[in-house]
């Protein structure tokens, strides 16, 4: 073994002593001096490996790197027991409890969460249970089961995102309902928040991806009446006692009959603003009583059940409540929007 080799296996047995007796910063700040200092072992070593023969040089570069690395895992190993207060402070360390704190930055919940954890908030008192589903949708879960004709507009490719496979982005989170329909019988309280997909050309007000939160409600006997005053009742606690609701006949596939509805205005309390647009009245969504081939798609008897759903567009009231007027950005991530909430 050359000499050069064996000096460094010496060396490296000191380093090995001393890091096991070093009891305090202080004397680790030694060590560390010692050995990897501007004139320490290390960068010595390093000129003496220049003058080592030349048949000698790859042998002794090895030993010099591999040492070097131990060293530092010793010495870091060292430091976090230290650091970790395996060994108890000396006197001269004890932690300065004066020393200001260290300040954490709290993120803030994004708009469209806080909207969608509200809302699940309100009809969670009314009996509705969380429920949700995939992304990526089956054909029939998204579109057959909820009645949708092959013919629709919305199955189009020009509209929806397909998958190579046939599945494709769920257009609205209606197919969770159909998901948890089939699984269980009524009486079925729900409601299913959720990400969902269409192609359209991105605006102030249009986006690739949005989010929903649709209801459903299904048991022998419920009515119109039931989804009526589960609106208003919802349209009170998300914007005060004096909000009022109003229903507009419509038309889906998924519901009849079925419905657009309106909350009144909650910057004018209905009496015609810039927000409504003079009309007193801000569209949220639309609803319906379920189509009985719905319940009779997932093997519900129409005869003995009905129900009600409806969905609201969560970006719509989440613009609506802190005066956005472009929904882009709501998904650009900038701090400084970000921020205020
Ligand atoms: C809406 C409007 C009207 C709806 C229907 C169903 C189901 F699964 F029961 F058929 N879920 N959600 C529905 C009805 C959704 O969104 C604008």
């Amino acid at each position: 073994m050359s000499s050069f080799i064996a000096s460094i296996n010496e060396k490296m047995a000191e380093a090995e002593r001393d890091l096991a007796s070093a009891s305090d910063s202080a004397s680790l700040e030694e060590i560390r001096i010692k050995y990897l200092g501007r004139n320490g072992f290390f960068s010595r070593a390093a000129d003496d490996l220049k003058l080592v023969p030349k048949e000698e040089k790859p042998d002794a570069g090895r030993s010099f790197n591999t040492a070097r690395k131990k060293f530092q895992e010793l010495f870091d190993s060292a430091l976090e027991s230290l650091k970790g207060g395996s060994k108890s402070p000396s006197s001269g360390e004890r932690p300065d409890l004066t020393l200001p704190g260290r300040k954490r930055k709290f993120g803030a919940k994004h708009p469209i969460s806080r909207v969608i954890e509200d809302c699940a908030a309100i009809f969670r008192r009314l009996g509705f249970i969380v429920a949700d589903g995939p992304e990526i949708e089956t054909v029939f879960h998204n579109f057959d089961a909820l009645n949708t004709p092959l013919h629709h507009p919305s199955r189009d490719p020009q509209d929806t995102f397909y998958l190579p496979d046939g599945r494709l982005l769920r257009t609205q989170t209606s197919p969770v309902q159909i998901r948890v329909m089939q699984k269980q019988s009524p009486p079925v309280r729900i409601v299913a928040p959720g990400r969902c997909f269409r192609r359209d050309t991105p605006d102030a007000t249009h986006s690739l991806n949005f989010h929903q939160i649709e209801g459903l409600y299904v048991d022998a006997g419920v009515s119109m009446a039931d989804l009526k005053s589960t609106l208003l009742f919802f349209a009170r606690e998300l914007v005060g006692p004096d909000a009022d609701v109003r229903l507009r006949p419509h038309f889906f596939p998924f519901t009849e009959p079925s419905v657009e509805y309106d909350f009144s205005c909650i910057m004018c309390r209905g009496k015609g603003c810039r927000i409504c647009k003079n009309s007193g009245w801000l569209e949220i969504s639309g609803a319906g009583m379920v189509n009985p081939a719905v319940l009779a798609n997932v093997g519900y008897d129409p005869e003995e059940y009905s129900g009600f759903a409806f969905g609201m567009g969560i970006e719509r009231i989440a613009m609506i409540r802190y005066a956005i007027n472009d929904i882009r950005i709501l998904y650009e991530n900038d701090l400084r929007f970000l921020e205020q909430f």
